[in-house]
């Protein structure tokens, strides 16, 4: 080890340099065994005094260091020299060796990877490489390693020359893009509370910082994108404060030369239920609450009609603490801050931004709107609302009527055989109309804020035109979702999972077979957890749960029980049960694990339906956005030809397992907003969802991927707290035992002929031989070695992990003599 006082004849100002350069050689030679590297040098504080004054020294040290860059040296020491919270000498001789790669593992078992992963995490190293996928541990605590420093230290670098970052794969994404003119996408993945949304965010970040857009406004722009929408889509649940009710696709547009230029957000399945109920111990959308908070502290409540006492019901899910935490709570303000401050800067009008305020709180006082019944003589299911207040509030927010109004909830209209006749909703029917109205107001709402983004963020036609624009797409959808109650919305989240996870396997499974098959090289079939036949019960046709329940949603008779029991019936599949003494709960096998449904409400959710007569009031308000939200259809941006064809040329390219059968696009399914559909087919969320699912994997499969995968090292959200058996769960279903696998069954490294030569020549060849980078100088090197069980490919050697091992050992030898060769003949030594 080297001491860290060194001895006192170095600090004479006379015997420096020589001292210096006896002192280094004599590191080396005792640390050679174990650390085969200069740089790390640099670190020791004497050093780093010595080196700022000596040029003679810094360049002999500069010398030195590019020697062992060229022999490969460098990953680990620069990885030290970030982290620097981690020892700045490593003892590699333990037994689980720190490294970056859990592919570079000699053991390769779940208890050596755990155990890595683990020690990592203790010395906050959250992010590891498996090959070319980031597997990132949640912190639970904010690092200081996403500062721009970091933005600058992982640009346009190669991947070995720094520790795993979120920002080295934002940086392969984009250099993938401006080297190859290829879309990218980034695909996160991870159960809820796993760290998706935060890692989407520094991906934006770095990339608007790659971008180096000239045009600040811009980047100052897209930066604001997320925390909008997210404080519209992103609620508090039971697993995280933060979840994303909704799944985002996030585009950002790039010119040929990289210069960012737009952004576009496509939104997915947003959970609207949470509008109307939470469970307990949930909240409603974030910007309930600030609002709530802005307009209190701006003693502005009265303006929009909102009580100052107590809250309504749609958000005081436990009473009276709500309205504490909003007077009391610090952070809801600022983020009423924010949210405005997000709303300006990206363009919208203030004129935008009061409706939008209007209508939330238009949806808040509807909530409080109450039924009872009047009973009559001759009619008992008719109702009234006997709190004129809130009906009043609502409409006059909403800008329409309030007798409208009323009628609207309590009647509604039925058309036979040319007459229009008029019947009455019973309370309860009246109450679920009421919910409706508030359901489709905010989710309307929320894909116009969307919509509205879009234009502000779209790219210039001037300065690049759309064929030559480039992409770098991020995926961050709500996580794997198991709760004590698992409703129709955990079962459309798990169903999107279970795709992305399709998504992943096909991918890192058919790239390795087609790399083996492009080089001519016989390799094992890779087994692995394939969750096809899961995803075909899930969407196939007719037979398929999604088209199960969509038949059993168009029979008015239908209950929840008789679509449980249509699927027990028909799925005969080892994925699916039915728990005994239940009646509304069926099981599911996911590949992330079990999880129990309670089919309660399924049939209502999935038909999703808002009366015309609503429809028709709504169309009446004086308020422009309220008008334009329900006056047409709004329809996806970008058609459906278009996302055909996209999905068309794309399977192409992919491997046929990637591209079969799934991708099937029905022109029904096109719709934006199921529950407006007045003479087709009824349109369901269930039909909807799957559109969503197929648009974003037309989306995805025409773009380079890159696997982010989140895990949650505890479920207490505590920082440096490391689950062994919860992480190993997560390391099981996402795969990454698998994949590690498939590094070991097959050939973890692939090294170009010339890039192999230029590693490792020194192994067979002189240090003034120039052997040329081909397969005959490999095999020289192979043999020389006495390695077997390698292969030559057409342009790769494919090595097996242990092979690097073996050829990095002999490499050290062999260095070691010839650094210390090289430190005599430079009179270092004295
Ligand atoms: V869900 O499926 O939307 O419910 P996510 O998105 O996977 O979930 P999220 O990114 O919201 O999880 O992370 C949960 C919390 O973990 C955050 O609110 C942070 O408090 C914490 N977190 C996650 N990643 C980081 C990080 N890189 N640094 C610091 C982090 N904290
Ligand atoms: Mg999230």
């Amino acid at each position: 080890k080297i001491p860290r006082n060194p001895p006192p004849t170095l600090l004479h100002p006379e015997k420096w340099c020589r001292g210096f350069n006896h002192f280094i050689a004599q590191c080396l030679i005792k640390d050679f065994e174990k650390r085969p590297s200069v740089t790390h040098l640099l670190e020791h504080p004497f050093i780093r005094q010595a080196h700022g004054k000596d040029m003679a020294l810094q360049k002999q040290l500069a010398d030195l260091i590019q020697t062992q860059e060229q022999l490969g040296f460098v990953a680990k020491t620069r990885h030290e020299r970030i982290h620097t919270r981690r020892p700045y000498h490593v003892d590699v001789a333990d037994k689980y060796s720190l490294d970056d790669d859990l592919v570079n593992l000699e053991v390769l078992d779940e208890d050596t990877i755990i155990h890595q992963l683990q020690k990592r995490y203790a010395d906050l190293q959250i992010y590891t490489y498996v090959g070319d996928i980031l597997i990132a541990l949640n912190p639970f605590q904010s690092l200081s390693i996403y500062s721009p420093q970091f933005s600058k230290l992982y640009h346009g670098v190669k991947r070995s020359s720094n520790p795993p970052h979120i920002f080295a794969s934002a940086d392969a994404a984009y250099q993938g893009m401006v080297t190859f003119s290829k879309d990218q996408c980034i695909i996160i993945s991870g159960e809820s509370g796993a760290g998706k949304t935060e890692s989407a965010h520094l991906i934006v970040q770095h990339l608007t910082f790659l971008g180096k857009a000239n045009n600040r406004a811009l980047r100052e722009k897209i930066l604001q994108v997320n925390p909008l929408v997210e404080a519209f889509g992103n609620a508090c649940t039971a697993i995280n404060d933060n979840s994303s009710r909704f799944g985002k696709y996030l585009e950002m547009m790039f010119t040929p030369t990289g210069a960012v230029m737009g952004a576009k957000i496509s939104e997915y399945l947003l959970e609207k239920s949470r509008v109307i109920k939470q469970a307990v111990g949930e909240k409603n959308f974030h910007i309930f609450y600030y609002i709530y908070a802005g307009l209190f502290h701006q003693k502005k409540l009265s303006e929009y009609r909102l009580p100052e006492k107590k809250p309504p019901r749609y958000i005081d899910n436990e009473t009276g603490r709500v309205m504490q935490d909003i007077i009391t709570k610090d952070s809801y303000g600022k983020q009423f801050e924010a949210i405005q401050h997000c709303f300006r800067i990206i363009g919208f009008t203030d004129e935008e931004v009061h409706s939008v305020y209007k209508i939330l709180a238009g949806i808040l006082n509807t909530g409080n709107i109450e039924f009872a019944a009047i009973s009559s003589q001759h009619q008992t299911d008719k109702s009234e609302v006997p709190n004129a207040e809130a009906l009043d509030n609502a409409a006059a927010l909403l800008s329409i009527g309030s007798e409208e109004l009323q009628e609207a909830l309590t009647s509604h209209c039925v058309v036979t055989r040319g007459e229009t006749i008029i019947r009455t909703n019973t309370v309860d029917k009246a109450a679920d109309v009421r919910d409706a109205m508030s359901k489709a107001l905010y989710g309307r709402l929320f894909s116009w804020i969307v919509n509205r983004i879009n234009t502000l963020l779209q790219p210039d036609k001037n300065i690049c035109n759309a064929e030559s624009r480039m992409n770098v797409g991020i995926l961050d959808i709500f996580g794997f979702e198991n709760f004590t109650r698992n409703s129709f919305e955990q079962l459309c989240i798990n169903i999107a999972n279970e795709q992305i996870q399709f998504y992943f396997n096909q991918h890192i499974f058919a790239l390795e077979q087609m790399e083996y098959q492009n080089e001519g090289v016989d390799a094992t079939t890779v087994q692995y957890e394939d969750n096809r036949p899961l995803l075909d019960m899930f969407l196939q046709k007719p037979m398929g749960v999604l088209s199960l329940l969509d038949e059993e949603s168009r029979f008015p008779q239908a209950t929840d029980l008789t679509l449980v029991d249509k699927f027990e019936d028909n799925l005969r599949c080892k994925y699916f049960w039915r728990p005994k003494g239940v009646e509304l709960c069926f099981g599911i096998q996911h590949y992330a694990g079990k999880v129990l449904y309670d089919a309660y409400g399924f049939l209502e959710k999935n038909r999703d339906t808002l009366p015309a007569d609503i429809v028709v009031v709504l169309r009446t308000s004086e308020n422009k956005l309220l008008q334009q939200l329900f006056s047409s259809p709004l329809t996806k941006t970008g058609n459906l030809a278009q996302a055909r064809a996209r999905v068309t040329a794309a399977s192409r390219s992919l491997p046929p397992q990637l591209s079969a059968g799934r991708i099937k696009i029905d022109t029904m399914e096109m719709m934006r907003h199921p529950e407006e559909t007045t003479n087709m087919k009824r349109q369901t969320v269930a039909s909807y969802f799957r559109y969503s699912l197929m648009d974003l994997l037309s989306k995805m499969v025409v773009g380079q991927p890159h696997f982010v995968r989140c895990i949650k090292p505890n479920d207490y959200r505590e920082a440096l707290k490391f689950s062994q058996e919860r992480v190993l769960i997560q390391l099981r279903y996402t795969g990454i035992l698998e994949t590690v696998k498939i590094r070991q069954q097959g050939y973890s490294h692939r090294i170009l002929f010339e890039e192999f030569v230029k590693r490792y020549y020194y192994l067979a060849f002189k240090a003034h031989q120039t052997p040329l980078g081909s397969r005959e100088s490999c095999i020289a090197i192979l043999e020389k070695s006495k390695l077997d069980n390698w292969v030559l490919g057409k342009t790769k050697v494919f090595l097996k992990y242990y092979h690097i091992e073996q050829l990095n050992l002999f490499l050290r030898e062999v260095i070691g003599r010839v650094v210390v060769m090289q430190a005599y003949t430079k009179g270092w030594l004295g």
